[in-house]
């Protein structure tokens, strides 16, 4: 184990409820956070449920952890009370606990493509590629990725923001031919992101390696990371199960797909 002890919040989500299970071998003490009730505790889990607008409560969550996983949060558009509280609130909460936590962690943040959804698929990127967000959810992953920049410059805090492409157990439509991430490789990201002696705050785009990728990571290349999986083995079932997007569809236009052709969700 490297850690001592790891924070996984929004650890009932698709993502949480994953690494609760795939990580126990990073840390000697997981402590597992979401709003709702969390389910029973193994030996080696600690359970702190709260709502990430609690200034009080993220700051003791936060405390006596070397690391965190920061997957709890608004994951897709809502209205503006709603990403505020979680994702601009939550956000800056967790960093005023990582400041005046006894131990400096380190942190992981599922930061989202949709920061930069708005780029065409024409287009490639890196972690230089300015934020293009799709929607206030996109924004708050903007913001977010500000808080993790200013608090490594001001504190040394260290932040990996990961900008996860689509994450699941396979590629669901045309789009996340190019996004997807399997949870295997993003484990690997993790182990790779807690090992490398220097971390900094890099921007890393989360995705398998899939030949119709968009992203280039070979600028944050020292942590390791060599994505194992693909999605190409999928293609002839998503090609036999739905036709691609047409031409002006935002699915066949934007990196962030649908996300861009929505509207506001007024409060
Ligand atoms: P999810 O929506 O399944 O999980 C998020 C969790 O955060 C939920 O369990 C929810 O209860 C919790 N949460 C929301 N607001 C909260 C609040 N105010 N206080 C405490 N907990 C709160 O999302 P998923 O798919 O597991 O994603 C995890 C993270 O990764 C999210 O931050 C999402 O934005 C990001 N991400 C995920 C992608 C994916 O493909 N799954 C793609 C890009 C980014
Ligand atoms: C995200 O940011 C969302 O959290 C996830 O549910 C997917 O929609 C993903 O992006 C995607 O773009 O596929």
């Amino acid at each position: 184990t490297m850690l001592n002890r790891l924070l996984i919040t929004g650890a009932n989500g698709n993502l949480g409820r994953e690494m609760r299970t795939r990580l126990t071998h990073l840390a000697k003490t997981i402590r597992l956070s979401d709003r709702g009730d969390l389910g029973a505790a193994q030996a080696h889990e600690e359970l702190m449920p709260c709502d990430l607008g609690d200034k009080q409560a993220v700051e003791e969550l936060v405390e006596g952890c070397d690391g965190i996983l920061h997957l709890g949060g608004q994951s897709v558009e809502a209205p503006l009370e709603v990403i505020r509280n979680a994702n601009l609130d939550g956000m800056f909460n967790l960093y005023e606990g990582a400041r005046k936590s006894r131990v400096t962690p380190r942190i992981i943040f599922a930061s989202s493509n949709h920061a930069i959804g708005f780029h065409k698929q024409t287009e490639r990127l890196d972690a230089e590629s300015v934020t293009r967000p799709d929607g206030l959810y996109g924004v708050s992953k903007v913001f977010g990725e500000a808080i993790a920049s200013m608090y490594h410059d001001k504190f040394g805090i260290e932040t990996a923001s990961v900008r996860i492409g689509s994450c699941f157990p396979e590629p669901k439509n045309h789009r996340m031919l190019s996004t997807w991430m399997s949870h295997e490789d993003f484990v690997r990201l993790i182990e790779r992101i807690f090992i490398t002696p220097r971390l900094g705050c890099p921007i890393i785009y989360g995705a398998s390696a899939n030949a119709a990728s968009w992203w280039d990571n070979r600028e944050v290349a020292y942590p390791g990371w060599t994505p194992q999986d693909s999605s190409e083995p999928f293609r002839a079932k998503i090609d036999a199960e739905m036709d691609p997007p047409k031409g002006d569809d935002a699915n066949a236009l934007y990196q962030g797909g649908g996300f861009c052709a929505d509207g506001i969700h007024e409060d």
